[in-house]
C-alpha cells in the first residue's frame, strides 16, 4: 500500500486532478477531472505504473494488450514493454478508408486480451471498446482501470460479466490526499460536493423522474413538456414526416391523445400554408401536444434567425419548438429574438449509422446546449446532464441495422436503459403502419413503461 501510495502523490504533482467545474465526456458535470495524459512524458512513472499493473494483474493472464484511446495508450505500450507481451492499436474510429479496421497490431481470433482504461466513470466508453475489441474475435479476460470515480462505471462493467479491477479508488486518494495535508480548503470543499452529488444520484438509481427534471429546468416550454408527459403518461413524439398536409392532420387527429409532441419538417410539405398550420396547431391545443418543428437550423446566428422568423413558413409564429445543429459553434443561438414559449432542442449525436460527431464534438455541443438558457435539451445517444431533456430518434420496436437511409434503430427499452433518454422519437413505424393509432398506442406503453421500470 504504502508504495501504491507513494507512487500516487507522484503523479498527482503532475496535476492529474484538476479541482473546478468541468463538463466530461459524457456531458456531465463535475468538480473534479483527472487526466493521466501527463503520465506519458514520465517515463520513470510508466515504468512504476507497469509494475503495479502487472502485480494485480498476472502476465500470465493474457496474451494481448490494449489501451482505451488515448490516455491510456502510452500506458498500454509501456506495459507491453515491460511484460513483452504484444501490444495492440484500438482507433478511435476508423480511418474511412484502406483497410477500415478499428484494431491494428498483429493478433489472432481467440486470443485473450488485457484492457487498460485510465479513469473510468460510467464505463460507457470502456464497453464501446470491448465491443469493438470482441468483434475482432479476440477475447476479453481482464480489464484493468487505474483511477475508478466510483460513479458506477465498475459495477456497470462487472454486471456484463467482464472481470474489472482498479488500482485506485477516488474516494480512498482523496481521503489519503487529505491526510497527507496535499489539499487546500477550497479543494476539499469541492471535493465533498462531487461525493453529496454523487451519492445522491446512486440512491436516485441514477434517473431522475420527471417531476425532479422539472424542478431543475426552468424553460418554461421545457416544464409545459413535462406536465403534458405526465398527465398524458407519454413520453412518445410522433415524427409525421409526410409531404401532404392532409395527411398529418388526419395523423394528428388520430393519435394526438397518444403523444406529447408531433413532430414535423415544414419544407417537405408540398401544399404547405399558414392556414395548415393554424388547423394544426388547433389540434395540439384540444389533444394537448407540443408542436416540434425539425429544421436543423445550422448556419451562422443571422442566417439562422431569418429563416426561424422570415420566408413562407414563419416558424416563430407557431412552433414550440425547434432543432438546431450547433456546427457554427454557440453564437449560432445566440440573438435569435426566440419568443419566450418556443424552446431550443440542439443536435448533439445524431442517431445515424456514421455519424461524424466524435466525443470531443459531442461534448462540446453539450456544453453549448447547457449554457444557452433558450435549450430546453438536445439529441444524443448517450446519458446526458440532467439539465437537458434527452430526444432519441430513430426508435423501432424491431433493429432495421443498415436499412431505411442510415438510421441505427433502438428500441424504447435500450433508449431509456442504455441512453437515459426522456422523451422518444418515432416516425415511420406509426405513419407507415396500418393502424397508426394502435401503433402509436403500443410505442406509448413501451416508452412510458421504460421509464417507469427505471424509478
Ligand atoms: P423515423 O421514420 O423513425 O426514422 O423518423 C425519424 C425522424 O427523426 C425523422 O424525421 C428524422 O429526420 C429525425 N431525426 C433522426 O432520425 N435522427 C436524428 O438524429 C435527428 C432527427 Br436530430
Amino acid at each position: 500500500m504504502e508504495e501504491k501510495e507513494q507512487f500516487f502523490l507522484k503523479i498527482y504533482n503532475l496535476g492529474i486532478i484538476k479541482f473546478g467545474n468541468f463538463t466530461l465526456k459524457s456531458g456531465m458535470n463535475s468538480t473534479l477531472y483527472i487526466d493521466f495524459r501527463p503520465i506519458a512524458s514520465r517515463p520513470d512513472l510508466l515504468i512504476k505504473l507497469s509494475d503495479l499493473i502487472l502485480h494485480e494483474v498476472p502476465s500470465s493472464n493474457f496474451e494481448l494488450i490494449c489501451g482505451v484511446p488515448y490516455a491510456a495508450l502510452p500506458i498500454a505500450t509501456t506495459l507491453s514493454l515491460r511484460s513483452n507481451i504484444p501490444l495492440i492499436i484500438k482507433r478511435k474510429e476508423n480511418k474511412g478508408y484502406g483497410t477500415k479496421r478499428m484494431i491494428e497490431g498483429i493478433y489472432k481470433k481467440g486470443q485473450n486480451c488485457l484492457l487498460i482504461e485510465d479513469v473510468i466513470t460510467s464505463g460507457d466508453s470502456l464497453l464501446r471498446t470491448v465491443i469493438d475489441i470482441e468483434k475482432e474475435g479476440l477475447i476479453i479476460k481482464d480489464i484493468i482501470s487505474i483511477l475508478d470515480r466510483e460513479q458506477g462505471g465498475i459495477e456497470n462493467i462487472k454486471k456484463r460479466g467482464y472481470k474489472i479491477r482498479t488500482l485506485f479508488r477516488i474516494g480512498e486518494v482523496l481521503k489519503m490526499l487529505e491526510k497527507k495535508h496535499f489539499l487546500n480548503k477550497k479543494e476539499i470543499h469541492m471535493i465533498q460536493f462531487f461525493f453529496r452529488k454523487r451519492n445522491k444520484k446512486n440512491i436516485q438509481n441514477k434517473r431522475l423522474s420527471y417531476e425532479e427534471k422539472k424542478e431543475i429546468i426552468s424553460h418554461p416550454i421545457a416544464k409545459k413538456l413535462i406536465d403534458i408527459t405526465l398527465k398524458k403518461k407519454t413520453n412518445l413524439i410522433v415524427s409525421a414526416d409526410l409531404v401532404r398536409s392532409k395527411n398529418i392532420l388526419k395523423l394528428a387527429n388520430l393519435i394526438g391523445d397518444r403523444i406529447c409532441g408531433l413532430k414535423i419538417h415544414v419544407d417537405i410539405i408540398d401544399d404547405f400554408s399558414l392556414s395548415f398550420i393554424n388547423y394544426l396547431k388547433n389540434i395540439s391545443i384540444e389533444k394537448k401536444f407540443l408542436l416540434f418543428e425539425d429544421k436543423k437550423l445550422c448556419d451562422v446566428g443571422m442566417t439562422n434567425y431569418l429563416q426561424l422568423h422570415y420566408g413562407v413558413h414563419k416558424i416563430a409564429s407557431w412552433a414550440d419548438i425547434i432543432t438546431v445543429h450547433l456546427l457554427a459553434g454557440s453564437s449560432s443561438i445566440k440573438n435569435l429574438n426566440i419568443p419566450s414559449k418556443m424552446g431550443l432542442i440542439t443536435i448533439s449525436e445524431m442517431s445515424s449509422f456514421g455519424r461524424l460527431s466524435d466525443d470531443n464534438y459531442i461534448r462540446k455541443a453539450l456544453n453549448i446546449s447547457l449554457k444557452n438558457p433558450k435549450v430546453i435539451g438536445t439529441v444524443a445517444q448517450r446519458k446526458v446532464d440532467d439539465r437537458l431533456l434527452l430526444f432519441t430518434p430513430g426508435i423501432h420496436f424491431y433493429n432495421y441495422k443498415k436499412n431505411y437511409f442510415g438510421n441505427n434503430y433502438i428500441h424504447p427499452i435500450k433508449a431509456f436503459e442504455k441512453n437515459g433518454s426522456d422523451f422518444i422519437i418515432v416516425g415511420k413505424a406509426i405513419y407507415q403502419s396500418n393502424n397508426p393509432k394502435i401503433e402509436a398506442e403500443k410505442y406509448r406503453n413501451a416508452g412510458w413503461k421504460a421509464y417507469t421500470n427505471l424509478l
